[in-house]
């Protein structure tokens, strides 16, 4: 299944475009199945409908663990790292993973889950965050893992659309010297979830919480009431494996879904391609769970190959910006994959937090979430790979499952800010406003695929319609992919950046129409607007026009009410950077706010603001500008 030279990478990308059932099906006969398929694929993307691996019976779990005990029951399938250095790291076997697995999953089960269940997830990066996951799949429940920044308002809007039944939480988590009360929020939460009977409760930092009578038990209790026998559910290879919700350009998110056979085959080949994994070797992720980096390359990609993957509770910068380095020269990291605005944020420390480091381990690195601009690339390079460590580019998204465009570690030639070339299976294609193929190299357009790959989303829950009209209706017969890419003379890809209005702080997705209907949330505001703006670390910062709210007090106060209500309706993750109150908004005389023009005040380039003659008041943007110079 390893690609191992640039010669038999174009092989097998010929052959996975020619053929594309041969090819899958071929890399499918790696995995374990309790039956084989008799059609590895029949698709549409009109309404869209994609079945992988039809007829097929599996689970992953059985292909995460119970595949590996034999041979490799002793071998350390996660290492987690605490927030906190000065505590024990823990290491789990594939032998102590499979068994608390299995009664974690009984535990489930006598707390009245059954396949086809939704469970929400919202955890700390613990190692029992891992066995949440693999247990719902082990029984068949969908697991739907919230990542820990998000507020009580999104969690319930999340479980209310997925109507989940069960909660798994903890009573807080630790994120370098702060503590996130995790049960408390989720109590919030449950006040509007009718459909929640339990919830799980795992004690992590000891800080008290409500238990309430019937609906509250503690893992601790739980798990002594059950054995660690659990046989895997026979799942079909199209059935749900999970649900994770990401933003769009609409107010609403989604709730992607993935089913068990094309995830677990893509997630599988993917991890084993792109880093070039070796039997043996330490990987590291530094992705939170509640992302679907944390999803495919922590858990699921690599346990399915039989890696040992590090679970890291903290932050880059907790106790010091060396705390990457240690972990790094602690567990002799050989591939480590970041994100962009982590490696801009330590880059920002200087070189003293790498001396006397030994990074020697080191023999891939990767990164992924947002572009990575030059100098990053080459600081991540030469400070942190010597040189020697290829740097993986791996451009995917939620929807895709898996990575899509990427170098493969060793085979492919990098280039810095390229994503390179695709990954067998996946046949890109880029189009013009109109839709029409642009073909050739040197040329720039909207981002499409045109065939399916095993990994992609089937729908969003709940409502296939909106699945199609965001991903399969801008362009007729084409996945639509949201990104602006450029393909240059070689025919390598780079990926520049969303087209629609979605941003990308830090690596997160946040739509601008999310951000504005939380601001609108709070009490003296009438209308805003939000746009992204180029910052030093986060990649894109978050900048709000608001409409001369009302105030109470101080306008500075009034900025922090905004802020705090952002926080209460989304999460802290989606506070602006930057809020500028105004007295207008530019708009068309049909009322659509020109975005364009606040993109350009943001970015503080006010030079060119092109034609603005059909704006319904055209002074507001002299006023916006005067303003936006003051602050
Ligand atoms: C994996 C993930 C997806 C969006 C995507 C892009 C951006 C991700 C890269 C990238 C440039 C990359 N899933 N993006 N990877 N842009 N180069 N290597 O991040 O659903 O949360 O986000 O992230 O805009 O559409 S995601």
């Amino acid at each position: 299944m390893q690609i191992t030279s640039f010669e038999q990478y174009e092989e097998n990308y010929k052959k996975s475009v020619e053929n594309p059932e041969q090819f899958w099906g071929e890399v499918a006969q790696n995995f374990q199945w309790r039956k084989p398929w008799f059609k590895v694929l029949s698709w549409n993307f009109k309404d869209p409908e994609i079945k992988w691996f039809e007829g097929a019976k599996l689970n992953i779990t059985e292909n995460c663990l119970d595949r590996h005990l034999a041979t490799n029951g002793d071998k350390p399938a996660i290492i987690w790292e605490p927030n906190n250095p000065d505590e024990e790291s823990v290491t789990l076997t594939y032998k102590m993973l499979h068994e608390r697995v299995c009664r974690f999953a009984n535990v489930l089960k006598r707390n009245g889950a059954k396949k086809g269940d939704r469970i929400c997830i919202y955890m700390p990066m613990v190692p029992e965050l891992a066995i949440a996951v693999l247990a719902c799949a082990r029984i068949g429940a969908v697991h739907s893992v919230i990542f820990g920044g998000f507020s009580a308002k999104s969690i319930a809007d999340r479980i209310n659309d997925s109507q989940c039944k069960l909660v798994i939480t903890a009573d807080g988590a630790y994120r370098g010297n702060k503590q996130i009360p995790l049960k408390d929020v989720i109590d919030d939460a449950l006040i509007g979830c009718a459909t929640v009977e339990k919830c799980i409760v795992l004690t992590h930092v000891r800080t008290p919480v409500s238990m309430l009578k019937g609906r509250d038990v503690w893992w601790e209790d739980e798990v002594k009431h059950v054995n660690d026998i659990c046989d895997a559910e026979e799942m079909d290879a199209e059935d749900m494996l999970f649900i994770l919700y990401t933003s769009g350009s609409t107010g609403k998110p989604k709730g992607v879904v993935h089913t068990c056979g094309g995830y677990m085959v893509y997630a599988g080949y993917t991890f084993a391609n792109v880093f070039n994994y070796q039997p043996g070797e330490v990987y590291f992720c530094t992705a939170d769970i509640g992302w679907i980096t944390g999803h495919s390359y922590i858990v699921y990609g690599p346990l399915s190959q039989g890696a040992t993957s590090v679970l890291f509770e903290g932050i880059p910068t907790y106790p010091s910006p060396s705390r990457f380095w240690d972990i790094v020269e602690k567990h002799k990291i050989n591939t480590l994959y970041t994100a962009p605005t982590a490696i801009r944020s330590l880059m920002s420390f200087g070189e003293e937090p790498l001396n006397g480091k030994d990074l020697s381990s080191i023999r891939v690195l990767g990164s992924v979430g947002e572009p990575i601009n030059e100098e990053a690339w080459h600081w991540f390079d030469e400070k942190i790979g010597h040189g020697k460590a290829p740097i993986v580019d791996t451009w995917w998204q939620t929807e895709t499952g898996g990575i899509m465009i990427s170098p493969i570690a060793t085979v492919t030639k990098t280039k810095p800010s390229f994503a390179t070339l695709p990954l067998p299976g996946i046949q890109p294609i880029l189009v013009d406003e109109n839709g029409n193929e642009i073909e050739g190299n040197g040329v720039s357009g909207n981002l499409c695929i045109k065939f399916p790959w095993p990994g992609m989303l089937r729908t969003t829950y709940g409502d296939h319609e909106r699945c199609k009209q965001t991903y399969f209706s801008t362009y007729e017969n084409l996945y639509f992919t949201g990104d602006g890419c450029l393909r240059d003379e070689d025919g390598y890809y780079r990926i520049t950046g969303r087209v629609d209005d979605v941003l990308n702080v830090s690596g997160h997705r946040i739509g601008t129409a999310e951000v504005e209907n939380a601001i609108n949330m709070h009490a003296g505001v009438v209308e805003s607007a939000v746009v992204g703006y180029p910052h030093d670390v986060k990649g894109q910062g978050i900048y709000a026009f608001v409409i001369n709210p009302e105030m109470h007090g101080e306008a500075d106060l009034t900025k922090k009410d905004i802020l705090q209500t952002v926080t209460r309706v989304i999460g802290a993750i989606a506070k602006p950077d930057k809020i500028l109150f105004v007295s207008g908004l530019p708009k068309t005389r049909s009322g659509k706010i020109m975005r364009r023009i606040l993109r350009k005040i943001a970015e503080g380039d006010t030079t060119n603001l092109g034609d603005t003659s059909t704006l319904l008041d055209p002074a507001v943007v002299d006023e916006i500008i005067e303003a936006s110079k003051k602050y």
